[in-house]
Order: C-alpha cells, then sequence, then structure tokens
C-alpha cells in the first residue's frame, strides 16, 4: 500500500490547503482517483485535476481500490465503487476539527478509512455537531465503513501525538474513500 502510494505522492505531493475562510490546514493532503477533494478561499469541492499541477489526480492504485471495496463488502455495502481517495497526512500536533463529509452527491455509498503509522484519537460524534464524540483510537493497518446511519455522523481527529513508527516515521497517514459522483 505505501509503495503504491509512493508513485502518488511524486506525481501529486502532499499540500497544506487554505479552508474557506483563509486558514491554513494542520493537515497536509493529497488525492488519487477520478475526482479529488479540495479546499480554498471559494470552498470545498471535487475536481478532476489537481489545481497545483493542472494534471488530473494520479489513477487510484488497485491495491487501494481492492481493499475498499472488500472492506465495503465485509462491513454490508456490496459494490461499493469509490471514484476518489483523499490522502490527510497528520504529523505531530496536526488535526480536524469536527465536521460532516458532505460533499458527495449520494449519502447511501458508505466511506472507506485506512489508517496507516502513528495512532489517532478518532473522535466519533453523532448527528448534531453538540452531541459528545465517542473516543476511538485508530492503529496501523486499521480499516472502517461507515456507511448508513453513520454515514452524515460529526467526526475528526484529536491532535496526533508525536512519535515515530517503522513504516511512515513521525507521522499518520489516512486514506479516505467515497463515491464522490
Ligand atoms: C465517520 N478524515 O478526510 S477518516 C476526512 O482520519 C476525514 O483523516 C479522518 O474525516 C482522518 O474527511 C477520518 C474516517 C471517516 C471519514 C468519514 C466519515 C469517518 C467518518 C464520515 C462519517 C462518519
Ligand atoms: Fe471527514
Amino acid at each position: 500500500m505505501i509503495a503504491a502510494l509512493e508513485a502518488v505522492i511524486a506525481a501529486a505531493p502532499f499540500r497544506h490547503m487554505l479552508t474557506p475562510g483563509g486558514r491554513r490546514m494542520s493537515v497536509a493532503m493529497t488525492n488519487c482517483g477520478r475526482n479529488g477533494w479540495v479546499t480554498d478561499r471559494s470552498g470545498y469541492r471535487y475536481t478532476g485535476c489537481d489545481p497545483m499541477t493542472q494534471n488530473p489526480w494520479p489513477q487510484m492504485p488497485a491495491a487501494v481500490f481492492n481493499l475498499a471495496a472488500r472492506a465495503a463488502g465485509a462491513g454490508g455495502f456490496p459494490g461499493f465503487t469509490p471514484d476518489t481517495c483523499l490522502i490527510n497526512r497528520y504529523r505531530p500536533g496536526a488535526q480536524l476539527t469536527l465536521h460532516q463529509d458532505k460533499d458527495e452527491c449520494d449519502f447511501s455509498a458508505p466511506i472507506v478509512s485506512v489508517s496507516l503509522g502513528l495512532s489517532a484519537v478518532f473522535l466519533f460524534g453523532g448527528l448534531h455537531r453538540r452531541d459528545r464524540p465517542r473516543r476511538i483510537r485508530m492503529h496501523n493497518g486499521d480499516v472502517a465503513v461507515w456507511g448508513g446511519t453513520a454515514r452524515l455522523a460529526y467526526h475528526g481527529i484529536a491532535p496526533l501525538a508525536d512519535g515515530d513508527h517503522p513504516l511512515t516515521g513521525r507521522c499518520r497517514i489516512n486514506l479516505t474513500l467515497r463515491k464522490a459522483t
């Protein structure tokens, strides 16, 4: 998985995107697949090309697609065909505040996430921002399927603790596979 991702990252490097409010995200991101999720001063959206290079996003590696499809099937969502994989890189201190994933067309498709490298505390909330989130530790190799009533749950990642992982060094990599269009 890591070897396949190296090629993606070489063609579409990690970058810190801007929120619509103009803040630099602490998580560095890139994408592969037919669509890629981006944010800048004009908002959140999916694009077919990388705004940094103007090139189409790199192809999704078959190993990544197959893992996500198999995991979704095992979780009760057969026929999942993700068209986008967001790759998030967390260094110590990086975090993702509570949010919903709402930029996709079809909320009946689940989201599959793959955690690599350093562990993180995943915040799994409810359908309202005020619902107190459960804290779930995500470790290297963990794969999660979020569908049905969980699809629109608020979620986030607590600030990453420092550490050193044999696979990734001082970071956590998360793959988020979705059907965007
Ligand atoms: C639960 N990423 O990229 S992945 C994101 O670890 C994002 O980088 C986190 O949230 C990360 O948008 C979490 C797991 C995840 C993704 C989407 C969900 C969990 C979810 C949508 C609904 C509920
Ligand atoms: Fe999310």
